[in-house]
């Protein structure tokens, strides 16, 4: 199929947990909603991500008796063990209260499968089992997308850089994206991203 002309913006995980006082709470993460609540009236396609995890999550610290943020190798790669965070229906995995959802056309859930995580809006970390978003953008004729949110090295990271494998041309909105930054990790991330070509985007290009 081709790609169209539409940009979408990909809005990942602004989730209670991931909020200050939230199990995986990103300094500074809910400055990110008042400036992503106006970028998503600038977009023909809103999409939002949810991270959204069984109570027995795999990448829960606490199913391995290990402490969080140390990595274990699992049957499809390294993860990274968290504290548990984003339990389906649970408070912490719902959105943040302040991000506006009526604009936002399309939620995909990730990480609901007990035996695997998923970073990526696109594909879970076997790198193999996708999520139908790249079919769903691309029914919609989209052909490029912004990707703003949290966390700029994790899940904003994979999800662009998926984005950017299956086809699209990709922006990260600097600005309306905050970092966990484990070990250099959000050096590492701007890095692989840069290298592939996805360009780093000023909300002041947007918002003009
Ligand atoms: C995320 C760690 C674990 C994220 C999700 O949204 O960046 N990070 N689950
Ligand atoms: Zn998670």
């Amino acid at each position: 199929m081709m790609f169209g002309s539409k940009t979408a913006l990909i809005v990942v995980d602004v989730q209670k947990d991931f909020c200050p006082g939230g199990a995986l709470a990103v300094a500074d993460g809910s400055a990110v909603i008042p400036v992503i609540n106006r970028l998503m009236g600038r977009f023909e396609v809103v999409v939002a991500t949810q991270d959204w995890h069984p109570a027995d999550h795999i990448s829960f610290a606490s199913q391995h008796a290990a402490k969080p943020f140390t990595t274990i190798e699992l049957p499809y790669g390294h993860q990274v063990l968290w504290p548990d965070h984003c339990i389906q229906g649970t408070t912490g995995a719902a959105f943040h209260d302040e991000l506006d959802l009526n604009p936002i056309q399309a939620i995909i859930r990730k990480g609901w499968g007990r035996g695997i995580d998923s970073y990526s809006g696109f594909r879970e970390a076997d790198r193999l089992t996708t999520t139908g978003l790249a079919g769903y953008l691309r029914e919609r004729n989209v052909g490029s997308v912004a990707v703003c949110g949290l966390a700029t090295d994790f899940c904003v990271s994979w999800t662009a850089l998926d984005a950017r494998d299956v086809g699209f041309d990709v922006a990260v909105i600097d600005e309306a994206c905050r970092a966990i930054d484990l070990e250099g990790s959000l050096t590492h991330a701007w890095d692989r991203m840069q290298s592939v070509g996805i360009q780093r985007q000023s909300i002041a290009d947007i918002l003009v």
